[in-house]
């Protein structure tokens, strides 16, 4: 089988709805048809400041959530980044043959850290792609499912296993990004030009799973839409209005083109209102289960300690091989 690997972080607490739609539905489907590594990553989680006890519990509130989303331990690999080291060993060796400049030109740090202020922004988040270069290369992974704001990345993991298999000889899988293009950006529903994300500039444009339905509904039925009546698919002209149009089609599983026919003559007040339907069907039940795998965390610690010896498992070996190619001498 193909290999697929991804990670999400543990920092916001609940999920959001962009997460959920961008990566982590395609990690449940992937499951069925890859050998597949998902993992909570809390190394990635203090590149910014973190309260320990919040950072233990949303750890392990992170791993319910995958589990109250679908992903099955018999079926992938489900474990916590720090519980196998060779992430950070593989991380150094990248950080080696990564250029300066070629890390500076990372989008996503520049826009993060003219944000925070370069003082405050560590050197932990400057670097933090090469370590998610590493958490894919040690896998040999052939797929990661991720939504768009992470291309840049898997770009970069691919220019450095060419790198270091062109400068020590073959020794890492050349990955590609898997995107769903549909989902692969969920926008802010007060700011539709805007990704969904946890750091939104007003909570009213951010779905979070595991808030209140009731809470939800409103957020949905407050939505931002566009001028006019129509309904229907047009990213540029209507926004707001194709961002609801992705999500409804994406949780009911009717297509776009049907949503259009089925909504002809009705106005932007009857989208919403189905939406906010199925959005309600939908995270009753996953605070449900998420709340039970909590109330069990023996159970959940156990799966994570038999996930880890399974991935360092694969991690060990590839290390291996990588220290021996670098010229490492043997440890005895
Ligand atoms: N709006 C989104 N649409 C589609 N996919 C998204 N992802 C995040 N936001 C969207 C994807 O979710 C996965 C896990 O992301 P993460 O753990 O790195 O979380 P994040 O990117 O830190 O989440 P935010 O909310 O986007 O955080 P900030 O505000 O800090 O940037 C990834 O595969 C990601 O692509």
């Amino acid at each position: 089988l193909p290999r697929a690997l991804s990670g999400i972080q543990p920092t916001a607490g609940s999920f959001h709805l962009g997460n959920y739609l961008g990566a982590v539905r395609q990690y449940v489907a992937l499951q069925e048809t890859h050998d597949a590594f998902y993992m909570v990553v809390d190394l990635h989680a203090i590149t910014v400041p973190q309260d320990p006890a919040e950072l233990r519990a949303n750890t392990r509130l992170a791993v319910a959530q995958l589990l109250a989303a679908g992903l099955d331990p018999h079926r992938c690999t489900l474990f916590v980044q720090s519980h196998v080291p060779e992430h950070a060993q593989l991380g150094w060796v990248m950080n080696c043959i990564t250029g300066f400049g070629e890390a500076s030109r990372m989008t996503q740090f520049k826009d993060k850290s003219a944000k925070q202020g370069t003082d405050r922004a560590t050197v932990g988040l400057f670097t933090y792609p090469i370590l998610q270069v590493a958490d894919i290369l040690l896998y040999q992974a052939d797929a990661v499912p991720v939504g768009e704001d992470q291309r840049q990345h898997i770009e970069l993991t691919r220019d450095l296993a060419e790198r270091f298999n062109g400068r020590f000889g073959e020794t890492f899988t050349v990955p590609a990004p898997y995107i769903v293009k549909e989902v692969a950006k969920i926008y802010d529903l007060q700011d539709p030009a805007s990704k969904m994300s946890k750091s939104a500039s007003t909570p009213k444009g951010l779905i979070n799973l595991l808030d209140e339905p009731k809470v939800t509904a409103k957020k949905i039925k407050s939505a931002v839409t566009d001028t006019g009546t129509e309904i229907r698919f047009d990213a540029a002209e209507k926004p707001g209005v194709s961002n609801l149009l992705t999500i409804l089609s994406t949780l009911s599983g009717t297509s776009i083109p049907d949503l259009e026919r089925g909504y002809e003559g009705k106005g932007y007040g009857a989208l919403k209102t189905d939406l906010a339907e199925v959005m309600v069907d939908f995270v009753t039940p996953f605070r449900t289960r998420t709340q039970e795998y909590l109330d069990d965390p023996e159970t959940l610690d156990a799966l994570l300690a038999a996930g880890a010896e399974k991935a360092r498992a694969v991690a060990a070996e590839t290390l291996a091989q990588t220290y021996d190619r670098i010229g490492f001498l043997p440890a005895k």
